[in-house]
């Protein structure tokens, strides 16, 4: 089953929430971090700030020491020729990623020759306005149906297209909320299954309860 220790997490907590830690105070101490979400959120969301201010080895250490306890999603929207993102891919899930998002708009991606890969995430449409994907959007979904890829990201104010990627069978993954407007809950309720959470959360006073209560919002929307 696509995302299984995604969704046995998710099981666990009672949890949608994925936590996009991308803020240099939240990375410094990225263990404090950790702990204050880990109750909340079945998933933690790592690009290329994390990347930047970790670096990879400390990147490493990190999700070996928590691998039990979050799903790890690597966000650096690959989309290069396939040679190369297969082997970007390669590199993400020695790391240890779980999954990965890619672009899909230039293809190549069925054809990606790799031992080991994270699950794939495509981003399909973005939480900002971005007409050009937006423009693509059904042409990009059905491409990643074909190209087997079992996730997508859709902006969490772009309902149409949540509704349409929910049709089509894919793990949706939202981000946009809270910082970016929308509500917490609202793009779960048309349909998506996880919601992508940064600012609002890691940039709080308190930390474990803006996770908690973020949690504490997604469990009353869908009665978890
Ligand atoms: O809640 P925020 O706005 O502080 O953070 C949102 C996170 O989601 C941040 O890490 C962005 O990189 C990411 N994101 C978007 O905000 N919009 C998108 O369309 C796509 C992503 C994303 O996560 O792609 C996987």
């Amino acid at each position: 089953m696509a995302f299984e220790k995604l969704w046995s997490l998710s099981g666990r907590r009672r949890s949608r929430l994925i936590v996009a830690i991308d803020e240099a105070n939240a990375l410094e101490d990225v263990s404090s971090t950790l702990s204050k979400v880990e109750e909340s959120a079945a998933g933690v969301k790592f690009g290329f700030p994390a990347l930047l201010t970790l670096g990879p080895d400390r990147m490493r250490s990190v999700m070996q020491e928590w691998k039990e306890r979050f799903y790890f999603l690597a966000d650096y929207k690959v989309a290069d020729i396939p040679h190369i993102c297969g082997v970007i891919l390669e590199q993400l899930k020695g790391l240890g990623f779980d999954g990965a998002t890619v672009h899909v708009f230039q293809r190549g991606i069925e054809g990606l020759d790799v031992f080991e890969a994270p699950e794939l995430v495509a981003v399909l449409a973005m939480s900002h306005r971005s007409p050009a994907l937006d423009e693509g959007f059904e042409a990009n979904l059905a491409y990643a149906k074909a190209a087997r890829i079992s996730g997508a990201v859709v902006g969490a104010s772009k309902w149409r297209f949540i509704e349409s990627a929910k049709r089509s069978g894919l793990v949706i993954f939202s981000p946009g909320v809270g910082a970016q407007g929308s509500e917490l809950g609202s793009a779960l309720q048309k349909g998506a299954d996880f919601e992508i959470v940064g600012r609002s959360i890691i940039l709080s006073q308190d930390v474990r309860s803006a996770a908690e209560k973020a949690a504490e919002a997604h469990r009353r929307t869908l009665n978890l």
